[in-house]
């Protein structure tokens, strides 16, 4: 099996009878895939019906076992897919109503126009290649985007963008959109909405304007227009994704103007046809103030004067999908302004497509943080998906790993991202676990089980619910952040200063180690981030007593005799992290070959190789890490762990070098 069938192996041959209300290009698609994917009980005839049922919300539904009932025809869609995931998983036919936790539901390609990918390690964008191809369109890109739209509508995905947030203003030329047209045809029937980045100063680039002020009149007709164009080519459009003056993109400061006129100049153009905005707030400057406290500080001001069809959309994490950060204080802060999550799926900062991470356990702990907004309780779930502020207006987005690798994403493991993205997205309180477990038996196992399956099921989810943890090990443990090598991201760097760019795109900015110790002081003595979440959680991250471990040197600067929890003192403690991250993954290995013959060989080795070089990479994590810290620390790597392998030297040019990512 090469891979590219994704979790959607589950053809059969067991007649279904299924009656749908009358025919529509989603009715017959429910219709279809009922019958393809059949497994319950044979010669079943299945009813879908349109129902007005107040339990169903949205593009919700209901199961019965001999029933699918929704609101929308996408509901029956969506309903179509549960009944066949849960028939294939052997759960039990039963009633129940699902209803999606966020309204939009949206991966984000970092997929650039000449058909490289930003951050993407599975090949060439499915959408755009210039040099492949200039425009043009062939029947192969066709059936592409038709298996790209129906995996994401089996796992309830609503909506893609297209092309990257550092986005070329040609996207909006005529031609571009003649092929977005093109594509938004493929996903449409799925359910899936086009949305499109958009460069801040397309007036100026693309059109004949002198400038992009967004209180320029002649500018706002510019997009007005724009917009109008676009939606005579798709009349289902969903809006605009914009990074605006963010790592030298243009946008509305450039004209002295806020976030808010740039927001809303465009809300105010997408609003007659029903479009929405998603302004990202992954904002910051080169200036004194602590890089993770800048988003915040510069959006809070703004609450409530955005126009209501525009949302915010805001990384997990204050700074920039590391490995492990606290959540982002503004989804605690806006009030009046909805807020959506962007979670990275693609694994920029967690190894690329050479590691086995599973994300979904990173997402679940973010969604269930809690914010304390409104009191106890208030988790970045409750504040993001409408039920504190009561709203339906809700959205999360995934940064995309796709690409057109055969088996999409690189790695066979990271299909179990792009699945965990899209089920977390349905239902936000799904557990991990679960998630895994279902992509698991999906992705390699057949409906009917052999004997080895079980073994082997429960092996891998194992793996996969350790395998963030061990990356956060092996790479930059309690708290440790942003240690990487210069832009690859792949490699350690936490030597890496330069005075030529700006501090907060070196390592030693935020690892800050000295003779005394490691980590950034961002407690009221230091950036005071602290103080930008609630009560009582602030003053929980402030006290170095009471801030919880995981988080330890992400807030504070702790010297190397701190005694922690375990009774060991800092320094003992990071060895015994990082050297525990590498026999993690070991211990991965050796579980993975124990599997052999369970699935099918090829999959099987490519993941067993790729475990390989993941246990060379976590081993030069840790050498390098401790090596270099070493030098500040001045005590010895605790005698009962493994020595590094490496010298510190020979690291610092490994991970300069080109090949090495
Ligand atoms: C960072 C990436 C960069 C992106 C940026 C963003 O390194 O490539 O353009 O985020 O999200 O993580 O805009």
């Amino acid at each position: 099996e090469d891979g590219q069938a994704l979790w959607l192996r589950g053809n059969s041959n067991i007649k279904v009878t299924v009656s749908g209300p009358g025919h529509s290009p989603v009715v017959d698609l429910a219709i279809a895939e009922l019958k393809r994917g059949w497994h319950g009980k044979p010669d079943m005839v299945l009813n879908l019906r349109i129902s007005d049922n107040p339990a169903i919300k949205g593009d919700g539904f209901q199961l019965e076992e001999s029933a699918i009932s929704a609101r929308t025809e996408l509901g029956l869609l969506y309903g179509a897919y549960e009944l066949l995931r849960s028939q294939y998983l052997g759960s039990p036919a039963r009633r129940f109503v699902s209803n999606p936790s966020y309204s939009r539901r949206i991966l984000n390609h970092w997929d650039n126009l000449d058909g490289s990918i930003e951050r993407g390690y599975a090949g060439r964008s499915i959408f755009w290649g210039e040099k492949e191809n200039g425009l043009s369109i062939t029947e192969q890109d066709k059936e592409k985007w038709t298996a790209y739209a129906r995996a994401n509508a089996s796992i309830g995905i609503n909506g893609s963008v297209l092309n990257n947030v550092n986005a070329s203003a040609k996207i909006l030329s005529k031609p571009y959109l003649e092929k977005v047209r093109a594509i938004a045809e493929r996903l449409r029937p799925y359910g899936i909405k086009t949305y499109l980045s958009v460069n801040f100063s397309s007036p100026v680039l693309i059109g004949k304007l002198k400038k992009a002020d967004p209180l320029d009149p002649q500018v706002q007709q510019w997009w007005k227009d724009k917009v109008k164009e676009i939606y005579a080519l798709i009349p289902d459009f969903g809006g605009f994704l914009v990074k605006a003056n963010s790592e030298g993109q243009p946008g509305p400061q450039d004209y002295g103007r806020t976030h808010v006129d740039g927001a809303n100049m465009m809300a105010d153009a997408l609003e007659p046809f029903g479009g929405i905005v998603m302004w990202r707030a992954f904002v910051y400057n080169p200036s004194p103030e602590d890089r993770t406290k800048q988003a915040y500080k510069e959006f809070l001001p703004l609450d409530g004067a955005f126009r209501k069809n525009v949302i915010l959309q805001v990384k997990n994490g204050p700074l920039d999908f590391q490995p492990r950060e606290p959540f982002s204080p503004l989804f605690g802060g806006m009030t009046k302004t909805p807020v959506m999550p962007e979670f990275q799926i693609t694994q920029e900062y967690l190894g690329g497509s050479k590691q086995l991470v599973f994300l979904s356990t990173l997402w679940e702990e973010c969604l269930n943080n809690d914010t304390f907004k409104n009191g106890k309780g208030s988790t970045v779930a409750a504040c993001t998906d409408g039920s504190l502020s009561k709203t339906d207006f809700t959205a999360i987005a995934g940064v995309a790993n796709i690409g057109n690798d055969v088996n999409w994403t690189g790695h066979t493991f990271a299909q179990a991202n792009w699945y965990a993205f899209g089920r977390l997205a349905w239902n936000n309180k799904l557990e991990s676990k679960v998630i895994a477990a279902e992509w698991i038996k999906q992705t390699f196992l057949d409906s009917k089980e052999k004997k080895t399956d079980a073994k082997f099921a429960k092996t891998v989810q194992g793996i996969m619910m350790e395998s963030r943890e061990a990356a956060v090990d092996y790479m930059m443990p309690l708290g440790l952040h942003h240690i990487f090598a210069e832009g690859h991201h792949y490699g350690p760097a936490p030597w890496f200063s330069n005075d030529k760019i700006r501090a907060d795109w070196t390592s030693v900015y935020y690892h800050k180690a000295d003779e005394q110790g490691i980590g950034f002081d961002r407690t009221r003595n230091g950036s005071d981030a602290v103080d930008q979440y609630h009560e009582p959680l602030s003053s929980k991250l402030n006290s170095l007593s009471t801030c919880p471990e995981i988080y330890l040197l992400w807030f504070h600067h702790v010297p190397w005799s701190y005694r922690l929890k375990s009774g060991n003192d800092l320094w003992t403690e990071l060895c015994l992290r990082y050297d525990r991250g590498v026999n993690k993954v070991r211990s991965f290995q050796k579980d993975w070959d124990r599997m052999d013959g369970a699935i099918d060989k090829e999959r099987f080795q490519e993941v067993q190789s790729k475990l390989r070089t993941q246990s060379r990479d976590a081993q030069i994590w840790k050498d390098a890490c401790l090596l270099y810290f070493q030098q500040f620390s001045k005590r010895e790597i605790p005698f009962d762990i493994e020595r590094p392998v490496h010298d510190l030297q020979s690291l610092k040019e490994l991970t300069k070098s080109r090949d090495y990512n």
